[in-house]
């Protein structure tokens, strides 16, 4: 489809939960061979088996509940996202989240709290949380504001309700502005995608804030645009080992150490790989590839399988994948109406 289409809408959201529920098989794993991942997606095809349905985790859970938001509010509303995050993680608290954040979601649900910031604010000894928990779920706000502008504002203070550190908000930031420009076709052109992404990251970690944190963590002066930097460095080699991109950019839990990794694996399976099988689509291949380089497989492959679904598409995701995977009926629907709530704002804009 063109810039903007329903059907990258549509390959986005529903590819985010199939990483998700795929991804949680290897969660934590120290080393995943491309032989157990192969396996295992293949399982999928296989309706004998009795697979059953993948569980959705963390990731799609706190997704889904920015989605409704978005949708219900027409826009973003911190007080009716901070509630909805607060009831869905009461109502299922056992989706996998992050040791930290659940203090936060905690907080939340009491009637008493004045700044929904403030929770946040308080984690780890006041510095904020620098995990990938903001990231996980940024998608949806590319897929809502046609504005670029707008993207980075309520990526940022989506993610704040949760993560106030610097290095956990500008992941989310990077990710929906990956989304946002894989959405206008921007990987049809790898090297001026990443280009770009470096301009605008530039931008975002040019502050106090970032400097600071940077500073404390032992990080470089601006983290995310120093890692992309990597990215675009192993994207100009010929041969690059699993074991190189895991040291290179991380697959760890925090929003630096995976969502440059998860652009990495987009960029890195835009094209056919000699480890994976000629029959994947480019969606599969980047599942894959994500699942293989182990660590924290269903976050990582959450966030590249999003901004690889907005570049080839719904096309390009296998209707197998699709019945075994909670929650991906849903996302289907919802991207429909981000569609129109995108193509609204964009007119009235
Ligand atoms: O970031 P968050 O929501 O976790 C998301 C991850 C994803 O992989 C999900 O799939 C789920 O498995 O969890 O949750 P947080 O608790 O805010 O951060 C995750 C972890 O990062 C924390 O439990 C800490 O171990 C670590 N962490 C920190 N450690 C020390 N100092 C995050 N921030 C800090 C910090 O400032
Ligand atoms: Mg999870
Ligand atoms: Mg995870």
């Amino acid at each position: 489809g063109g810039p903007a289409s329903l059907s990258r809408f549509r390959g986005a959201l529903v590819a985010a939960v199939l990483g998700d529920c795929v991804g949680g098989e290897f969660e934590g794993a120290e080393e995943v061979p491309m032989e157990s991942v192969l396996q295992h997606l293949n399982s999928l095809d296989d309706e004998t088996k009795g697979n059953g349905i993948l569980e959705y985790s963390d990731d799609t859970a706190m997704a889904r509940c920015v989605v409704q938001s978005l949708l219900t509010r027409t826009g973003f509303d911190e007080q009716d996202m901070a509630r909805r995050f607060a009831k869905e993680y009461s109502a299922s608290p056992g989706r996998g989240y992050g040791n930290g954040v659940i203090q936060v979601l905690k907080k939340l649900s009491s009637p008493q709290l004045t700044d929904v910031y403030q929770p946040a604010r308080d984690q780890f000894n006041g510095r904020g949380s620098f995990g990938n928990g903001g990231a996980m779920r940024a998608a949806p706000f590319a897929l809502s504001f046609p504005d670029l502008a707008d993207v980075k504002r309520f990526a940022h203070l989506g993610a704040m309700l949760t993560h106030s550190c610097s290095l956990g908000y500008n992941g989310a930031v990077l990710q929906a502005l990956a989304v946002h420009l894989s959405l206008q076709g921007a990987l049809d052109l790898p090297q001026q995608f990443i280009s770009r992404l470096i301009t605008e990251m530039e931008e975002v970690e040019a502050n106090e804030e970032t400097r600071n944190d940077a500073r404390i963590l032992q990080e470089a002066e601006k983290p995310f645009c120093e890692r992309l930097h990597r990215v675009r460095d192993l994207m100009d080699k010929s041969k690059v080992s699993i074991e190189e991109v895991i040291s290179e950019l991380g697959n760890g839990i925090a929003a630096l150490h995976s969502v440059p990794t998860a652009i990495f694996c987009v960029l890195h399976c835009l094209e056919p790989r000699d480890c994976l099988p000629g029959s994947f689509g480019g969606v599969e291949r980047t599942i894959a590839y994500s699942l293989a380089l182990g660590g924290d497989t269903d976050t990582i492959a959450c966030m590249a399988a999003a901004i690889a679904g907005a570049h080839y598409g719904i096309e390009a995701i296998p209707q197998s994948w699709i019945k075994c995977c909670e929650g991906a009926e849903d996302a289907d629907m919802d991207a429909g109406r981000l569609h129109k709530l995108y193509h609204q704002l964009s007119q009235s804009g």
